[in-house]
């Protein structure tokens, strides 16, 4: 992390059906919105590949009127800033509708913006910061070494986690090719780098590091519209496309 502002893309990830865990109260309070999960992310070309969508169990979400039909769902420092950045139609005012607790939003299915997956499960992540972008996370294992070694910890363990299989049977999604990764960056370097689990933060570092400048520098998309063409020019097209239909916003902190 640098000096200066973090840029994000605020991934609009739609609610289709809440776990069993939410309670009738919030269901049917929102049962007339739309609900979003935002999730923070810095590789906005990588959509495509969404399996899943990350959220800390331990952590406390805020739901959140941000205009007269549509209810947010994140961390409540991300919304405070939401509503500063004019994200929100109530100008530096937070509606707080209920909260939620990351464990309980397991299990909830969404509609991911670009995803190739019709439908996609929230799942638990441990490393979610609730201090980071806005404790949502959307999981791409082909590219990111976090959300793959999270992915096949799930996969091995789902019972312990308490998750349906099904929610971490598909296969993984290629996105971009690299010359020195192939098109599964984060599957080859979490193997490279021997990362066994989630909690192999060190081999993690590095393999994170060497994925991300060689995707940025070395990539070139294999799905989507801008198939053919590099990462580097496509990034901000796809960041700024969805900003422009409604399935993205801009976010900074
Ligand atoms: B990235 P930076 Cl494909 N806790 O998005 C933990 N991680 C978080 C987070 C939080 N609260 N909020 C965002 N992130 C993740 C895609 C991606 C990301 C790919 C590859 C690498 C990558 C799909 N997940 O990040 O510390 C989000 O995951 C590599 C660092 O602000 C976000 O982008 O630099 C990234 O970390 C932001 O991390």
């Amino acid at each position: 992390e640098g000096v200066g502002p973090q840029e994000y893309t605020g991934i609009k990830m739609q609610v289709l059906d809440w776990s069993d865990k939410i309670s009738p109260e919030i269901k049917s309070t929102l049962a007339n919105k739309k609900s979003f999960f935002v999730a923070a992310t810095l590789r906005p070309e990588t959509m495509y590949g969404q399996t899943n969508c990350y959220v800390g169990p331990k952590i406390d979400y805020g739901v959140f009127a941000v205009n007269d039909d549509e209810v947010f769902i994140c961390t409540e420092r991300a919304i405070r800033n939401m509503a500063f950045q004019g994200v929100t139609a109530y100008e530096g005012e937070v509606r707080k509708i209920g909260t939620i607790k990351g464990s309980d939003i397991v299990g909830t299915s969404l509609k991911a913006p670009l995803a190739v997956l019709d439908r996609i499960y929230m799942l638990p992540m441990d490393s979610v910061l609730p201090t980071k972008g806005t404790g949502v996370v959307t999981s791409v294992p082909s590219d990111s070494p976090d959300d793959y070694a999270n992915y096949m910890e799930l996969r091995k363990k789902a019972e312990f986690y308490g998750i349906d299989p099904a929610w971490v049977s598909h296969d993984i999604i290629p996105v971009l090719k690299t010359p020195s990764f192939g098109d599964l960056t984060a599957k080859t370097l979490c193997e490279k780098f021997k990362v066994q689990s989630p909690k192999d933060a060190k081999n993690l570092a590095e393999a994170k590091e060497l994925a991300y400048k060689e995707g940025f520098y070395g990539g070139v998309m294999v799905i989507g519209e801008f198939t053919g063409q590099p990462v580097q020019e496509v990034k901000n097209k796809v960041r700024d496309a969805m900003i422009k239909n409604g399935t993205a916003i801009a976010y900074s902190e």
